[in-house]
C-alpha cells in the first residue's frame, strides 16, 4: 500500500474548473448535493451489502454457499457509482466486489442469495456462474464472467452503441487496481478516449491483488497517474471509503459522460477488509499493521459517524434500520434456501441457441444462375446483402474500411454503401476488436467483423473462449452475443509462419461456436449469409488460398440463398472409400479422387462445409456404405478436428469398417517460408492419393 491510500484527495483535469478538491473534506456542510434521504439510502445499503456478506461467510461454514468473494471495504465508492447512474437505462458491468454497486443499482438480497446458494430463479445464472458475478438484464446488467479485464472492451462496445444509437446512456465499469495490468484495460481506454464514448472506469485500489501489493503491479502504484495521457479522459484519484467524495467523483463523471464528452476514469482507494475470497488468508501476506489500518478506514464507520453528525438520523434511528436490515437479510437467505437447485438433465441447456433459423430439414440447394464469382466476391457480396437487410449490423475490423476494403478486398466498398458508422476500422488489436463485438451485440445490434489473419487472432482467444461462447450458458439463455468473426485462414500461399496457420481445430474445442469454413463461393455466400442471420456465435474461416481461385468459384446464387449450418456436400460419389474434408482440401481431395479412377477405386469425397455443427448423418452414412473412410485436413495432424471425426466414426461404425480410419494431414511442425520445405508440411495431393490407395489395399 502506498503512502497515497486513504489521503482525501481528489485530482481532477483542468478540463472542469469546478470541480474543487477542497470541497471534498466531507462535513454536514460541505456534502454539498447529497441530501439526508440519500445519505440514509447509502447507509442501509451499504449495511445491506455488509450484512449480505458477513451472512455469506456463516453460509459458507455451513456448507450452504460453497465459494464467496465480499466487498467489505469498497462499498462507499460503488454505492456512491450505482447513486450517479440511472439503473435499466444506463448499463453496467460491475466485478465481483460489486456487491454494494449491484444492491444500490436495484437487485435484492433475496436474489444476491439465489445465485450464492446456486438455486434457480435469480436474475443471472441458474447455478452456471460462480457466486459474486453480478448479472440482470432488466438492470442492464449482463451477466458477468470471471476474467479480470475482459469486461473493460466489452462496456467500450456497449457504450460505442449507445453513441450509435444517439442515446445518452452511461456504462459503468469496475475492477480492482490489479486487473488493470491487464492489457485489455490499456486497450479499452485507448478506444473509449479515442472514440470518446461515454464509460465510467471504476478502478477500486485496494492495494493488493489477492497477495501481489500494488508496488508490484503498477508503475507508480497510480492507475490514475500512470493513465494522464489520454486525450477527452477526465480523471479522479478519490478516497473511495469516503461516501460523499466518491459521489461527487461518481456524478462529475457520469455528468460528463452523458453530456457526450467522453469517458471517465475513476481511481477510488479503498480497503479490503475481508480476505480476497472464501479461499484466501490475508494473514499469510498482510502485515498486522496493515489490517489495522485497513479496519480504520472501514468506510461503514465513517458513513454512519456522518449520518449522525448530520442530523440525518439519531442513534435510535439508526439502530431500528439495522435491525431492519438484519431482519431482511436472514428472511432471504431462508426464502432462496427453499427454492430448488438446477436438475442435472439441464446442465446441457442454452450451450446453443435453441433458435436455428436456416434449418437443414427439407433443404434443397438450388441451382445457382448468377454470373461466376470467386470466393472473396462472394464473400464480399454477402456482406453487402446483409448490411442492406439487416441495419443493425456493423463490419469492423483493421484495414477493412475505406476504399482499400480490407488487404483481400473481402469488404470493398462497403464503408462507400454503409457509411462511416456502420463499416470502420478497429484498432490494430484483436481482443478488443472480439471484445466491444460482444458489448455491441449484448445490446442489439450484429457485429459482422473481421480479424485479418487466423496467425494473429490469439489475442482474442479469452475473449472468444470465456466470453462470446459461454455467455448465452453462463446466464442459462438470459443473455447472447450473436457475433460473427470472420477471419482469412490457410496456407499455399508461402506466407510462412505466420500467414499460413489452420485455426479451426483450437476453436472446435469452444461448446457455444458454430464454425464455417466454406471450399467455393456459392458456398461462402450462402454460409455467410446464414451466419449473419443466426443467434449462435460464428466463427467463419475463409480460405485466403481460395479467395480468387478459378477451381473455387461458382455461379452466383442470388440475395435470398440462405446455406444451413451442418449440411455436407456429397462432391463426388463413390462406392469404395469415403474422404471426408473441407476448405483447400476439397479440391486436392477430388483430384485425387480422379486419379484414384484409374486404378479402379471409386471415391466418395464429402465436403463438410462447416466444422461445428458436423454433418455426422452425411458422414456415417457413406462410410457405411464405403466401409472406408480417409479424413484430409489441412491442419496440422496432432489435436486436428480429424481426430474427433474419426473417433465418432470408431465409436459409431465400428462393425462397417473394412480398414483403419486414416488422415491425412499437415505435419506437426509450424508451416516454414522456403516454397520446398512448406511443401512439405502442407499435405499434398500426392499424400492423399498414396493414402487412398493404402486404403484400396485392404
Ligand atoms: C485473467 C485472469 N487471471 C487471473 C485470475 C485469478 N484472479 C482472480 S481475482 C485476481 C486478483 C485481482 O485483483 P484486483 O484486480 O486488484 O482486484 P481485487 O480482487 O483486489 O478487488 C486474480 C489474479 C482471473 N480471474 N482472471
Amino acid at each position: 500500500m502506498t503512502a497515497k491510500k486513504n489521503v482525501m484527495t481528489v485530482h481532477k483535469l483542468e478540463s472542469s474548473p469546478h470541480w474543487d478538491s477542497t470541497h471534498v473534506k466531507i462535513s454536514h456542510a460541505s456534502n454539498g448535493q447529497l441530501t439526508n434521504a440519500q445519505l440514509i439510502q447509502a447507509f442501509r445499503t451499504m449495511y445491506l451489502s455488509r450484512s449480505i456478506d458477513e451472512k455469506s461467510m456463516l453460509l459458507l461454514k455451513q456448507g450452504k454457499i460453497l465459494f464467496h468473494i465480499s466487498g467489505p471495504g469498497h462499498e462507499a465508492c460503488q454505492i456512491a457509482a450505482a447513486m450517479a447512474l440511472k439503473p435499466g437505462y444506463d448499463w453496467a458491468y460491475p466485478y465481483y466486489r460489486d456487491l454494494a454497486f449491484a444492491l444500490q443499482y436495484g437487485s435484492t438480497a433475496y436474489e444476491i442469495f439465489l445465485e450464492s446458494m446456486h438455486r434457480l430463479g435469480g436474475p443471472s445464472s441458474n447455478g452456471r456462474q460462480m457466486p459474486s458475478h453480478y448479472g440482470n438484464k432488466a438492470l442492464r446488467i449482463p451477466a458477468q464472467s470471471s476474467p479480470t479485464g475482459t469486461q473493460f472492451l466489452q462496456a467500450v462496445g456497449t457504450a460505442l452503441g449507445a453513441v450509435k444509437e444517439g442515446k445518452d446512456e452511461v456504462v459503468y465499469v469496475s475492477s480492482g487496481e490489479g486487473a488493470t495490468s491487464e492489457g485489455e484495460f490499456s486497450e479499452a481506454l485507448n478506444w473509449a478516449s479515442r472514440e470518446k464514448v461515454p464509460v465510467v472506469f471504476m478502478i477500486q485500489n485496494n492495494g493488493y491483488a489477492i497477495s501481489v501489493p500494488v508496488k508490484d503491479q503498477i508503475a507508480g502504484c497510480s492507475i490514475y497517474e500512470l493513465s494522464q495521457g489520454y486525450p477527452d479522459l477526465c480523471r479522479f484519484h478519490i478516497d473511495g471509503t469516503d461516501f460523499a467524495a466518491s459521489y461527487r467523483a461518481a456524478q462529475e463523471a457520469v455528468h460528463h459522460a452523458r453530456a457526450g464528452k467522453g469517458p471517465s476514469l475513476i481511481e477510488a482507494d479503498v480497503v479490503r477488509l475481508f480476505p480476497h475470497s472464501s479461499s484466501d488468508d490475508p494473514k499469510k501476506y498482510m502485515t498486522p499493521d496493515v489490517i489495522e489500518r485497513n479496519r480504520q478506514s472501514d468506510p461503514l464507520p465513517k458513513l454512519e459517524r456522518m449520518i449522525l453528525d448530520s442530523d440525518a438520523l439519531s442513534k435510535e434511528e439508526l439502530d431500528r434500520l439495522k435491525a431492519e436490515v438484519k431482519r431482511e437479510v436472514e428472511e432471504a437467505a431462508d426464502r432462496a434456501e427453499l427454492q430448488p437447485s438446477p436438475a442435472a438433465d439441464t446442465a446441457e441447456r442454452n450451450v446453443f441457441s435453441p433458435n436455428i433459423i436456416v434449418s437443414k430439414n427439407n433443404f434443397e440447394e438450388p441451382r445457382h444462375e448468377g454470373k461466376t464469382i470467386v470466393m472473396v466476391d462472394a464473400v464480399n457480396h454477402a456482406l453487402h446483402e446483409e448490411m442492406k437487410f439487416n441495419p443493425k449490423m456493423l463490419v469492423y475490423g483493421e484495414d477493412i474500411a475505406g476504399s482499400k476494403g480490407g488487404v483481400f478486398t473481402a469488404t470493398k466498398g462497403l464503408t462507400a454503401a454503409f457509411g462511416e458508422d456502420r463499416a470502420f476500422n478497429s484498432q490494430l488489436a484483436e481482443a478488443s476488436i472480439v471484445g466491444t463485438a460482444i458489448g455491441l451485440a449484448i445490446r442489439g445490434f450484429k457485429p459482422v467483423v473481421e480479424i485479418q489473419f487466423g496467425d494473429y487472432i490469439w489475442p482474442s482467444f479469452m475473449q472468444f473462449k470465456d466470453e462470446l461462447v459461454q455467455l448465452r450458458y453462463r446466464s442459462d439463455g438470459v443473455f447472447s452475443c450473436p457475433v460473427v468473426v470472420r477471419v482469412a485462414v490457410g496456407g499455399y500461399i508461402r506466407g510462412g509462419l505466420y500467414h499460413s496457420q489452420s485455426i479451426e481445430g483450437f476453436f472446435a474445442h469452444m461448446p457455444g461456436l458454430w464454425i464455417a469454413m466454406p471450399s467455393n463461393a456459392a458456398d461462402a455466400k450462402g454460409l455467410l449469409k446464414t451466419a449473419c442471420r443466426e443467434e449462435n456465435p460464428v466463427l467463419f474461416c475463409e480460405h485466403k488460398g481460395l479467395y480468387r481461385q478459378g477451381f473455387a468459384s461458382s455461379p452466383e446464387p442470388d440475395e435470398n440463398y440462405l446455406l444451413p449450418f451442418g449440411l455436407a456436400s456429397v462432391k463426388k460419389e463413390g462406392s469404395d472409400v469415403t474422404i471426408v474434408t473441407w476448405g483447400m482440401m476439397v479440391q486436392r481431395s477430388l483430384e485425387a479422387a480422379k486419379k484414384l479412377e484409374g486404378y479402379g477405386v471409386s471415391v466418395e469425397v464429402i465436403d463438410l462445409r462447416t466444422i461445428c455443427p458436423w454433418d455426422k448423418e452425411a458422414v456415417l452414412s457413406s462410410v457405411k456404405k464405403t466401409g472406408k473412410v480417409l479424413i484430409v485436413h489441412e491442419d496440422t495432424r496432432t489435436g486436428g478436428f480429424g481426430a474427433e471425426i474419426g473417433s465418432v466414426i470408431a465409436e459409431e461404425c465400428f462393425q462397417w469398417l473394412d480398414a483403419p480410419i486414416m488422415r491425412v494431414a499437415a505435419k506437426d511442425a509450424p508451416i516454414p517460408f522456403a516454397p520446398a520445405l512448406e511443401n512439405a508440411v502442407l499435405p499434398q495431393e500426392n499424400d492423399i492419393v498414396s493414402a487412398l490407395k493404402k486404403m484400396a489395399e485392404f
